[in-house]
């Protein structure tokens, strides 16, 4: 069904998409090509929810040289009227012959129904092409369409004896400066920070995104155009209270709390509660109302007991792991605090997706093992 020049297009619509990769939340990373005859006529990508889609952005390059022509879109064109008009439509209005789409559109307003109307338009219409590498443009949107909830990564830093800090808690600098800066670019691309009080008392961290050190990313974007993540602490116990680093920074902070406690926050600090759940925040009833604010991505930047916690309750996705070589010894501290298991078969089992080389450290991602 797919030619190699239809891969081609394709996979220089992927490449468009990336241009939102840090700046499209709550929205999908969309890039879109048109192709007439041999002639690429027209590009876009979808930047920013609010501002056109990328099919508006490529038909607006290409003008008249759109009839007749073939757009490649990484994602389903839309069929709905959202914060603009959909997309279906202004590929019919102008005359665009033949739709190519890597995967179909999980939001549950589109689902299908743009591909049907530009079917139903006289267009020939196919999908899933380079669908798997569409799809890892935007694992958070997909997931929260799908589930309600965000694609969480937890990320861990550890020496390669698995310790995080020493027995006295001095835990700085065990990953070297590029690691350092790839954590930024984590942090950069995804929509919230969690972190947990336990950090915040032992560390005071701001937990923003500094563009200068974004590495080769700094390019990307002006820092002016740098969206802060939603900074989401999580204090069960309110044992929180200003002064903190945390407040002096620009981004908004979510600091979640239990039913049973008042915190002694400044009020511009927006609060959310839930019922104590073995005395502490309820992490699932968290995880919907991130995913109700149109949070796709979260990164977890936690200590070895709220890391835990979001494995224990199985709502992770991803571990980014950056293994620094250093040997810290046993009395050091261990990476998650897992209740003990009694035989091999109850350990959580992973499979590594990626590794590499940051600097002097390695970067390992693993997911769960696939049965
Ligand atoms: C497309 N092309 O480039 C994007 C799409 O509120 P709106 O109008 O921006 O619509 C957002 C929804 O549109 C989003 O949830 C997703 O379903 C779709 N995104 N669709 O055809 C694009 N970004
Ligand atoms: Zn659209």
């Amino acid at each position: 069904m797919f030619s190699t020049i239809d891969a081609q297009h394709m996979a220089r619509a992927l490449q468009l998409a990336k241009r939102g990769l840090l700046t499209t939340r709550p929205n999908p990373r969309v890039g879109c090509v048109i192709v007439r005859g041999d002639q690429v006529v027209g590009e876009g990508a979808h930047l920013k929810a609010g501002e056109p889609h990328a099919e508006v952005h490529a038909l607006r390059a290409a003008g008249d040289a759109a009839r007749g022509a073939t757009a490649y879109v990484t994602l389903e064109p839309c069929s709905h009227y959202g914060r603009t008009p959909p997309c279906a439509e202004a590929l019919i209005k102008a005359g665009v012959a033949r739709v190519v789409a890597a995967m179909v559109d999980p939001n549950p307003q589109v689902a299908g129904r743009g591909l049907k109307m530009l079917q139903n338009a006289g267009i020939e219409v196919s999908h899933g092409l380079l669908q798997a590498q569409a799809e890892a443009l935007n694992p958070g949107f997909i997931k929260r369409m799908r589930t309600g909830f965000p694609f969480v990564t937890i990320k861990l830093a550890a020496s390669v004896d698995g310790r995080t800090a020493l027995a006295n808690g001095e835990s700085k600098w065990i990953t070297g400066p590029k690691a350092r800066q790839d954590v930024q670019r984590l942090r950069a691309r995804c929509d919230a920070i969690i972190t947990g009080a336990d950090s915040v008392l032992i560390d005071d961290p701001s937990m923003n995104v500094r563009h200068s050190q974004l590495g080769h990313w700094q390019a990307k974007l002006e820092p002016q155009q740098l969206q802060q993540p939603l900074r989401v602490v999580i204090d069960g116990r309110a044992r929180l209270a200003p002064p903190l680093q945390l407040l002096q920074c620009e981004g908004e902070i979510l600091l979640a709390t239990t039913e049973e406690y008042q915190c002694q926050w400044p009020e511009a600090v927006s609060t959310w509660r839930s019922a104590p759940h073995n005395g502490k925040v309820d992490l699932i009833l968290l995880m919907m109302e991130l995913g109700k604010r149109g949070i796709n991505e979260v990164l977890v930047e936690a200590g070895a007991s709220l890391a835990a916690a979001f494995i224990k309750a199985e709502l992770w996705d991803e571990i980014v792991l950056y293994q620094a070589p250093k040997l810290m010894g046993n009395p050091a501290r261990g990476l998650l605090e897992l209740p003990e298991f009694a035989q091999m078969t109850e350990a959580v089992s992973l499979q590594f997706n990626d590794i590499r080389l940051v600097g002097g450290d390695l970067r390992l991602s693993l997911t769960r093992r696939e049965r």
